[in-house]
């Protein structure tokens, strides 16, 4: 399970030289999703995997945590990644915002050449739980439309969602937006966690991308292609400095 091993690429990055191998064995897996234009983000990368905060067309901004979040009553106990305080997550903090106050929250773009399954989990608990909504548009288009829809408190658990994307839309290129909106009250914050991608369809009970897109020229579809590798390259990058100061302290 990518899940588990993302997490443990944290919690075993100051660890012994064994250590420091497994966490090379995992940035290898990561070239291989790449290239899949598979992806995975359990938001233990403090650049949230390429996720952007989208200002201006939202009131604030998604949160990135560890272990409960600071209200009673709302909010999980941990990550779903981890399972435990070590593990990070995205929230929207409800106390101290109005009804209808939304947090959006931009995924890099995304394409594949097959059918793909889009996966996270969410957690959303309290009373005064509002509603968590993804909306995608294809790279072709301007207009995000929800795909995808959560109203109230689904009690305190993490629930896993679905969303199938056809073949043509997958080949098409296309972009999702998290938005968390609140409801009137403080116990209403939503949580996501472990958003992938991978290929083939949902097995069932999937929303999908029901979109009519227009196909990607082929320059368009490379160039795409190479900025989703770009980031993966830099992720290595990045951890490859942070494995060689872990070993130079030692
Ligand atoms: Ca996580
Ligand atoms: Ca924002």
């Amino acid at each position: 399970m990518i899940y588990s091993e993302t997490c443990q690429i944290y919690q075993y990055a100051i660890g012994n030289e064994n250590e420091i191998k497994f966490f090379t064995t995992i940035h290898q897996m990561e070239i291989i999703v790449a290239a899949k234009t598979q992806t995975y983000c359990g938001f233990e990368d403090p650049d949230l995997c390429g996720f952007i905060q989208e200002n201006g067309t939202d009131n604030f901004n998604w949160t990135r945590t560890q272990g409960r979040t600071p209200s009673a009553n709302t909010g999980p106990s941990y990550d779903h990644t981890c399972k435990d305080r070590n593990g990070h997550y995205m929230y929207i903090e409800a106390s101290g915002q109005s009804k209808g106050n939304k947090a959006r929250m931009k995924t890099p773009k995304y394409r594949g050449l097959n059918s793909q399954c889009i996966e996270f989990f969410y957690h959303m608990y309290g009373r005064n739980t509002g509603t968590l909504t993804v909306l995608s548009k294809v790279l072709t288009s301007e207009e995000f439309k929800a795909v995808w829809r959560v109203f109230g408190n689904q009690g305190n658990l993490w629930i896993k969602a679905s969303i199938s994307v056809s073949e043509e839309i997958a080949r098409s290129g296309y972009q999702l937006i998290f938005e968390g909106a609140t409801d009137t009250g403080y116990e209403g914050d939503i949580s996501i966690d472990d958003f992938r991608i991978r290929d083939g369809l949902c097995a069932e009970d999937a929303a999908s991308l029901e979109m009519t897109p227009a196909p990607l020229p082929k320059k368009e579809m490379t160039k795409l292609f190479n900025e989703q590798l770009e980031r993966y390259r830099k992720l290595m990058r990045r951890r490859e400095r942070m494995r060689r100061t872990q070993t130079k302290r030692k």
